[in-house]
């Protein structure tokens, strides 16, 4: 198979799992969805026609397994099979159907690796479903702890409850657990979501270390009434209160270097025009690759809510929905990434992720590493992500060089 047939098989597979979404003029693919229930047999029967035993985990991962010639431990590749609302193809899909591709090519030629080989869909990365994130990537590290099955969606519907509309039972989240010397390493291929690897004119980079997050879901609470009567200084209005603090967040954030703070979401109710706000639902997303520095612009924030809160006699509540810690990328698999790229005939750019990725939770489980694939203007979460068949295909001969040189024991 040729570069030009492997970059359209991989855009055959992601182009027919972008048609499985909850809306028909978007891409919007949430955890444990029908949609994702249709996208994990989508990509079950890909891995079985790669020569792949293939299982569903108790949480939801699709799982793909190809024996080795010889006993031992197992690579583990993979990305996650759910998307942001409105988003993009490639976000995810890719780290999962590159490796399926490159499994496939193996199986055509009749090479079989010495070592086993497991590709992971994973169930729910990007936390958009419900409060928390990388359910699915967790559960297999172990650590994704049982009380976070209780978190509930905007229909209030819990994920113990959503697996069990999956067909899976949420009592037996353990035993979606891994052994750590059940594998020597995962590797996550992902685009980059960022402008690097255009700038530099590169198809594909390895990954340095995966910035940290905190999420946030914060109430803050005034008190309703009409817009007609109540004069401005009596009012105890809790959008403003709300918009104060995301103005804070910014000034804060862009104050510091290194650290990167968003409100995605914002509800304020009643929700009527001629009553003020009451009550306001916001989140908060907070990134850096320093720890200490996200702990601090943390401080700064909820501080400055306090303030507001005080001034404008309002209650702010805020609840920390997900915390994950910067992970560097193992050093041994990085530098055989390196060695891989170079045999593409590309110069190896190592570059950091100021995005979150199943990796980061794996990395408890297994040394981890992780492939960049450029991606056009470094748009994500956005339906005009996109990348180029040719370097689809590049990222799988990358891929298959890093196989066959783990293979070669070099
Ligand atoms: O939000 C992230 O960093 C990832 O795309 N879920
Ligand atoms: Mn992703
Ligand atoms: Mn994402």
């Amino acid at each position: 198979m040729n570069s030009t047939t492997i970059g359209q098989l991989i855009f055959d597979k992601i182009d027919a799992l972008a048609r499985i979404s909850e809306n028909p003029d978007n891409l919007t693919r949430l955890s444990l969805s029908p949609e994702h229930q249709r996208a994990n047999a989508l990509v079950g029967e890909w891995m079985q026609q790669a020569g792949m035993q293939i299982r569903t985990d108790a949480v939801g991962n699709i799982i793909g397994r190809c024996e080795g010639s010889e006993p031992g431990p197992a690579l583990m590749l993979g990305s996650h099979l759910d998307t942001v609302r409105d988003g993009g193809r490639y976000d995810g899909m890719l780290g999962v159907v590159v490796p399926i591709v490159c499994m496939q090519v193996l199986h055509s030629r009749g090479e079989t690796l010495r070592y086993p080989v497991e590709i992971v869909g994973f169930s729910d990365e990007e936390g958009v479903r419900f409060p928390s994130t990388l359910h699915g990537s967790k559960a297999i590290a172990g650590t994704l702890d049982a009380d976070t099955l209780q978190d509930t969606d905007a229909d209030g519907i819990s994920i113990a409850e959503a697996l069990v509309s999956f067909g899976q039972d949420p009592q037996q989240l353990h035993s979606a657990k891994r052994q750590p010397d059940e594998f020597f390493g995962f590797v996550e291929l992902h685009i980059e979501q960022g402008p690097v690897l255009e700038k530099e004119n590169l198809p594909i980079g390895v990954v340095s270390a995966i910035a940290g997050a905190s999420r946030y879901q914060i109430s803050v609470t005034g008190k309703a009434g009409h817009a007609g009567t109540v004069p401005m200084n009596l009012r105890q209005d809790a959008l403003t209160g709300a918009s104060e603090c995301i103005v804070a967040i910014e000034a804060i954030c862009g104050s510091l270097s290194d650290v990167v703070g968003t409100v995605g979401q914002i509800k304020a109710a009643p929700g009527a025009g001629n009553v003020i706000p009451g009550a306001v639902e916001l989140s908060l997303d907070l990134r850096s690759s320093e720890d200490a520095t996200r702990k601090h612009a943390e401080q700064q924030i909820l501080s400055t809510f306090d303030a507001v809160a005080e001034r404008r006699g309002l209650t702010i509540t805020t609840h920390c929905r997900h915390q994950a810690s910067s992970v560097t990328c193992d050093e041994q698999l990085c530098s055989q990434l390196a060695t891989a790229i170079q045999t593409s005939g590309y110069r190896p750019l190592t570059l950091s992720s100021g995005a979150g990725h199943d990796a980061m939770a794996i990395a408890a489980l297994t040394p981890m590493a992780m492939l960049f694939v450029r991606c056009k203007d470094g748009l994500s979460h956005h339906p005009d992500e996109s990348m180029t068949r040719e370097d689809a295909a590049a990222a799988a001969d990358v891929l298959l060089n890093f196989l066959r040189q783990i293979n070669a024991g070099t």
